[in-house]
């Protein structure tokens, strides 16, 4: 890594490496309860306690670096370590830790990042990006822009413009509104979700839900109609949004064919419904742009971020308010009684200011657009030969690898199998973090990553493939 690398003091390195495994999970079992974690089950096992990061590596209290091939969760996009993010939150602490945005008051680092987002968020079709609304995490930004939409269209007139339309297999966070846009059937089960007037349609994986023979182009236009169907059923005048990621990237990496994103400009077109584009994942360079809609080429209302906007270092997401909108919420709504405590929050701000000047410094966006995105395509496209995998994909920096029976019929595994996990397990043993969403493997990789580091990263992809092939020929599963 260059200069600008955090070199941790050599004290509290050893003090890092030398922190008792067995102690830590002992308390981590008996206080903490994870997000999405089966408690019983961890807690027979133990936890793995990550100690520190450097550039794409993370280290355990074991002493192994692992190669963070998802950028801890989708969001370390300019690696770990970097000093000018720990400094910008240290001078930031000591000047102004925290104030509010409630009462006529504003705070410096939330002024310049408000204007320096709605500078990088490039204008599309002749709409602004001009105002951004701050909250801490991508989940409260997609409650927020529910009650945005909602006081849009009663600004408007129109308080029967309920209905918000979202999608299977989609991921909007974890709160009452975050889980209920989004399509996870196990998270709907648990808490009596989706919350009235939220309603789904089918996800464009062509994969799974191409008929025999389709082309991805007519699937692609297909999916997108799947939208029109919709709203003509709920009627035209209760849908009030739509809402979509650029990439679908909890849901597995599905990558959208080009046809789609086209015809739902077309629809929410003619509807004049709103468009919110939660880019919670894709935005800031991990799709090669600032802004993933401009990667697409639509026309968003909102657009939902969190994640990248500070590199994870410190919690901050927010929603981009687009000028249809704040034009409405401006001049003719009054007081919008919604907001957080950590609306604007002076540290995360400073952070994330800090954050996008390095991505602006080191040109990430482009970097990923013209050179190490395309790279990596390159290197998925030599790991889709292998005799596990039926497809190998990426956009920008994610990428998904599908593990299947049969490459030539790309039949899929019993999904009870849990093949996905199996690969999980050899990656963990290899030193490479993977994530497993049922049988795709998928990956988003920091933006820092250079060219001799995705061969890195490959060459591992290949060996813990190598290693699930041969368990599952052992126990009689692969021919
Ligand atoms: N929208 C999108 C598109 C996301 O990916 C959220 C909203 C919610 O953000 P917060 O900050 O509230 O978590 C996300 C978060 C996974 C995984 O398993 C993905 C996310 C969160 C947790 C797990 O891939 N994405």
């Amino acid at each position: 890594m260059n200069t600008s690398t955090l070199i941790a003091p050599p004290a509290l390195v050893r003090r890092a490496e030398q922190q008792d495994t067995k102690a830590i999970q002992a308390l981590d079992s008996a206080h903490y309860i994870h997000p999405f974690t089966d408690h019983g089950q961890l807690a027979g096992r133990g936890a793995r306690v990550i100690t520190r990061g450097e550039g794409i590596y993370i280290w355990d209290s074991e002493g192994n670096r692992i190669l963070d091939a998802m950028s801890g969760l989708w969001c370390v996009n300019a690696g770990y370590g970097r000093k000018e993010l720990a400094d910008a939150a240290y001078q930031q602490l000591m000047t102004l830790p925290y104030y509010n945005s409630f009462f006529q008051t504003t705070n410096v680092p939330a002024a310049q990042l408000a204007a320096k987002l709605a500078d990088l968020a490039p204008e599309v079709g002749g709409r602004h990006f001009d105002h951004v609304f701050f909250s801490s995490s991508g989940s409260e930004s997609n409650d927020t822009n529910v009650r945005l939409v909602r006081r849009y269209w009663d600004l408007l007139g129109q308080p029967q413009r309920k209905t918000i339309i979202s999608r299977h297999n989609a991921y909007h966070g974890s709160t009452m509104a975050g889980a209920s846009l989004g399509g996870m059937s196990g998270m709907h089960a648990q808490g009596d979700l989706p919350i009235p007037g939220i309603v789904h349609i089918e996800q464009p994986y062509y994969l799974e839900n191409a008929k025999p023979g389709e082309s991805e182009a007519a699937f692609g236009v297909r999916a997108a109609r799947w939208l029109e169907e919709k709203i003509l059923e709920i009627g035209p005048d209760k849908v009030a949004a739509f809402i979509a990621e650029p990439v679908q990237g909890a849901g597995g990496v599905i990558i959208p064919p080009a046809t789609y994103w086209p015809e739902i400009q077309r629809i929410v077109d003619q509807y004049g419904i709103l468009l919110i584009s939660d880019e919670v994942i894709c935005a800031f360079g991990r799709l090669g742009h600032w802004f993933a809609y401009e990667k697409f080429g639509y026309r968003p209302d909102l657009v939902t971020f969190a994640k990248g906007v500070t590199s994870g270092y410190v919690p901050l997401g927010g929603v981009m308010v687009g000028d249809r909108v704040a034009k409405v919420l401006i001049e003719q709504g009054g007081e919008f009684n919604h907001g957080y405590t950590y609306s604007g929050h002076p540290v995360a701000c400073a952070v994330a200011l800090a954050n996008l000047e390095l991505m602006e410094r080191e040109d990430l966006p482009r970097k990923v657009r013209e050179d190490i995105g395309p790279y990596l395509a390159e290197r998925f496209a030599e790991v889709g030969q292998h005799p596990l995998v039926g497809v190998a994909e990426t956009c920008g920096f994610v990428g998904g690898l599908v593990l299947v029976k049969d490459k030539a019929s790309r039949a899929m595994y019993d999904p009870d199998l849990g093949v996905g996990m199996m690969c999980r397990a050899h990656c963990f043993k290899n030193g490479l973090i993977m994530r497993a969403v049922g049988d795709r493997m998928i990956i988003a990789p920091p933006l820092v990553m250079t060219r001799a580091q995705i061969d890195e990263m490959v060459a591992l992809i290949l060996k813990c493939l190598d290693a699930t092939l041969a368990e599952l020929r052992q126990k009689g599963l692969h021919a």
